[in-house]
Parts: structure tokens; sequence; C-alpha cells
């Protein structure tokens, strides 16, 4: 079970139902502030995994947000590199350890990896969903290479090898040296543009309800219809609580070749927030054979507003629970 949003991804015929009560907006600004590079995708195609527990039930409960501790579990995320230089290509280091200190060398694989790395700066401008290489004695590494320099988290999500075991998602600081400055939060927006893909959000996150969010994704204004598979589906989505990280990794259920689920423009999801505030979602989509990655401010319990008008202030649903 994934410790984050309870997600449920609906076919791309579903009825727009969120796309025409916000109203319209034109301006198409982009909001990744620091898109990661086009990269191309060396992963196998992910076959049809099975779905995890609770998965494809449509469940839409809130469930604890994962990422806020380095040991949870039994377990402990050690990165054995807590620091590199920004802008400075390195190699980041770290062992899943269990509850005697052993390095952890079982996995369950999920989502076509035994684990999945996301790297995001305390600001969420820069953003990194990685997957990283386990040498035979559980030691991970990867490449990394940060623009900025400031805080980081890491995110190690995985699950144990063994009869039950549960999805984790263990979360450590990282610190770029460098000349920090600090970006704000960009405003909410229903677009966000990605190399020449333009990506738009519609829906709203809201604490303790399910709510939809559609995301559709455009090229030179015509609409992508031939996403491919990545990572099992058509679209990741990794969604961080500003403020403190907490981390939500959410996955549609629909897969490409059930049948129903359609390789674009739209992917849709039911998400659950886990408390009131503002979020940063990170979507993944690959497309002719490069994996982009879109992302979006969303404050909970509103939709996000047209571009040419100042986001509405946050109301008191930060303290739901
Ligand atoms: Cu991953």
């Amino acid at each position: 079970m994934h410790a984050g949003l309870r997600i449920t991804a609906f076919t791309a015929a579903l009825a727009a139902t969120f796309g025409t009560a916000y109203g319209v907006g034109q301006a198409f600004d982009p909001v990744v502030d620091d898109p990661a590079p086009a990269r191309h995708d060396t992963h196998p195609r992910a076959s049809a995994e099975p779905e995890g527990e609770g998965g494809g039930h449509g469940g839409h409960e809130a469930e604890p947000a994962g990422g806020l501790q380095i040991s949870q579990g039994g377990y402990t995320l050690d990165l054995t590199t807590a620091r590199v230089t920004a802008g400075k290509r390195s190699e980041l280091r770290f062992v899943i350890r269990d509850s005697a200190g052993r390095a952890v060398t079982a996995y369950q694989r999920e989502h076509d990896k035994e684990l999945h790395l996301i790297v995001a700066s305390r600001d969420l401008g820069t953003y990194r969903h990685l997957h990283p290489t386990r040498a035979g004695d559980g030691t991970w590494s990867i490449p990394v290479d940060l623009p900025r320099a400031g805080g980081y988290r890491v995110f190690a999500d995985f699950t144990p090898g063994g009869k039950g075991a549960e999805n984790l998602t263990l979360g450590a600081d990282l610190a770029a040296s460098g000349p920090y400055e600090p970006q704000p939060l960009p405003a909410p927006r229903r677009t966000a543009k990605v190399h020449d893909y333009e990506v738009r959000l519609d829906g709203a996150l809201r604490p303790g309800t399910a709510g939809e969010l559609k995301l559709k994704v455009s090229r030179d204004g015509r609409p992508v219809t031939d996403l491919q598979p990545y990572l099992g589906a058509y679209g990741h989505l990794v969604a961080l609580r500003s403020g403190d990280l907490a981390y939500l990794h959410v996955h549609p259920n629909g897969e490409p070749g059930d049948g129903t689920t359609k390789p674009g423009p739209d992917v849709s999801f039911t998400a659950t927030a886990p408390s009131g505030g503002t979020y940063r979602l990170y979507l993944d989509f690959k497309h002719e054979g490069k994996v982009h990655t879109a992302a979006f401010t969303v404050r909970t319990g509103t939709p996000a507003p047209a571009e040419d008008h100042p986001a509405p202030h946050e109301d008191a649903s930060g303290h739901g629970h």
C-alpha cells in the first residue's frame, strides 16, 4: 500500500465535469522553474503488474502522509551522502536498514521498480524522480545534479520483501552547498508548460474528501493521444505538501492495455489530501521516448484559479482533520 493518497484513475472517456466550472484560462505561463531535462526512459516497458492491496478498488481514504520520518516501521533510510555541491554532478548513495541495522536487499517491485527515489528542494522548485541502482550489498546509488543550493528532501518509496510488508516512504535531509536563494512557490495555475508540452489541470484537491484531478496533455495546441506507458501507467503523480514536504505518491489504477484506459490526452485521478494546505503536484508522462515532468501548485478546497486572477486566499480548511 502506498502511504499516501489513495488514487483512482478513470478512463480518458470520463466526463470532464471539472473542466467547465472554473472559468476559462488563456495564459500559459510556465510554472516549472526548474524543469528536469527530458530524459530517455531506459526502463523496460511495464508489464501488467498486479495491483497492490487496495489498488483498483477506488478507495479514497486519506492515509498518513509519508516521507516525514527517516525511520518508520522498523526501517531506516541511511543517507550516506548528506551533502552535495549545487551545479555539480555527484553520486547519491544510501542504504535501507532493517531494525537490526542490516542493509535490506530484498524488495517487492512496485510500478516496475524495487525503489523509487524522489529528490525535492525545500522550496519545491527542483524535483527529480529517479531510479537508483542497488548493489548486492544493499547500497543504492544514482548520479544527481542539483542546479541550486539549499535544503533538499530525499524520499525513498519502497516495499520491503517478505509477506505482509507494507509500502513505506522514508525521508531524509540533503544539503546542496552554494549561494542559497530560496524561491517563492509559484501561484496556483491550471496550466504548466514543459518543453513543447502543455498540461492542464482541472479539479480540486480536498482534505478528507475525494476530489478529481484531471490532467490533459497537449503539444502545439493539439491533444496528445499517444502517450506511452511509464512505470506501468500513462501518468505518474507525486504530490508534496508545502511547509513540511509530506509525500503523497499517487498512481492511476487504470493501466495501459486494460481495454479502457486510453493513451491520452486525459489522465484522471481521484485523490484525497491528508490535510488542508498547499501542495505541489508533479506529473511524469512519457511521449516519443522521453519522460517529462509538469508541475502545479494546488491549494486544497480551491480549484486552480483562472490565470488572470490572483489566487484566492486560503481559508480555514488548513486545519481540517
Ligand atoms: Cu519511480
